[in-house]
């Protein structure tokens, strides 16, 4: 994954001093890495106040960079409980275009099925009818229910209906596919809107979960996505995709650090089972030691 972080740690500290020349440079990776400047100098102070020997060894200044990571990303630890009795159990899911929202629903899908769970997926990204069109070929595949527009109808009556569908098939699990909402697309955030308010006025705790996702790839933009989509409906916990691709990896650092909102899980790849539940240890260990 991430850019040999290990391998410019070792060039920046060389000298084995961890002094402001050092400090400043190895900000700059951090920024490089799409780690915010609120979240670098937070991490920079932390390296500071660490009472390293006069001259510590690489090792030292990277195990103390691992310690100093995993804690941050362990502030909002939570992962998706797959055998969460709780039914129906309705997560929403939001994301730019593109993000990866589709694809991530069929991996979950996938694990609460494994999980003894029945699934209802909720097509109501009624944008592109090829959204439509890709839920379906996966339900298929996974072998779970789905509910889609067939008159026309907007995304927020489908969402209605299938929860009326998921009590009377005893569907445990509902997951809703919305439209890759830009946010310059006021009508399609204000439907993302609608989306919410229906749930609620079925159940008020609906949905247990608003799951925005995010192409890790994106860079600083994450935050700003957050932002936006978190008008219209509470996030309640994000999914990063596409870290299999050259994802600096800074991203999580710093939602973690500047959000209360807990990373769930990280794509892996286009394939069904390409998901990780998020490990803030396993995590900071392949960051540090990349
Ligand atoms: N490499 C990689 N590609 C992904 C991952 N997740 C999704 N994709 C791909 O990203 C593209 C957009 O995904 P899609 O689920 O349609 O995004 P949506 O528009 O948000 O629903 C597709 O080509 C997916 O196969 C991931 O974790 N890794
Ligand atoms: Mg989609």
């Amino acid at each position: 994954m991430f850019n040999n972080f290990k391998s410019q740690i070792s060039k920046i500290f060389s000298s084995h001093r961890v002094d402001d020349a050092s400090l400043e440079k190895f900000e700059d990776l951090l920024i490089m890495s799409d780690i915010d400047l609120e979240t670098s100098s937070f991490i920079i102070s932390k390296l500071k106040n660490e009472k390293f020997i006069e001259i510590p060894s690489i090792e030292k200044i990277q195990s103390s960079l691992e310690e100093i990571i995993k804690n941050i990303l362990s502030k909002n630890k939570k992962n998706i409980d797959y055998s969460i009795n709780k039914s129906p159990y309705v997560i929403l899911m939001t994301g730019v275009n593109g993000s990866g929202k589709t694809t991530t629903i069929a991996k979950l899908a996938k694990q609460f099925k494994e999980n003894n769970k029945n699934v209802l997926m909720v097509a109501a990204d009624t944008f592109r009818a090829a959204a439509v069109e890709q839920l379906s070929e996966w339900s298929n595949r996974i072998g779970t229910d789905i509910i889609k527009d067939v008159d026309g109808s907007d995304p927020a009556s489908i969402v209605f209906k299938s929860i009326e569908h998921a009590k009377q098939n005893g569907n445990d699990v509902i997951i809703i596919d919305t439209a890759g909402r830009l946010q310059n697309k006021q009508d399609l955030m204000d439907q993302l809107g609608k989306i919410d308010r229906v749930l609620k006025k079925h159940d008020d705790s609906f949905p247990h979960e608003s799951i925005i996702v995010i192409d890790a790839t994106t860079g600083q933009n994450a935050l700003k996505q957050i932002e936006e989509f978190n008008k219209y409906t509470s996030i309640t916990g994000v999914i990063l995709t596409k870290f299999d691709s050259n994802a600096a990896g800074g991203t999580v650092v710093s939602l973690s650090n500047s959000t209360d909102i807990p990373v769930l899980a990280i794509g892996l790849g286009e394939n069904i089972n390409d998901i990780e539940s998020f490990d803030p240890d396993k995590f900071s260990k392949s960051l540090v030691n990349n």
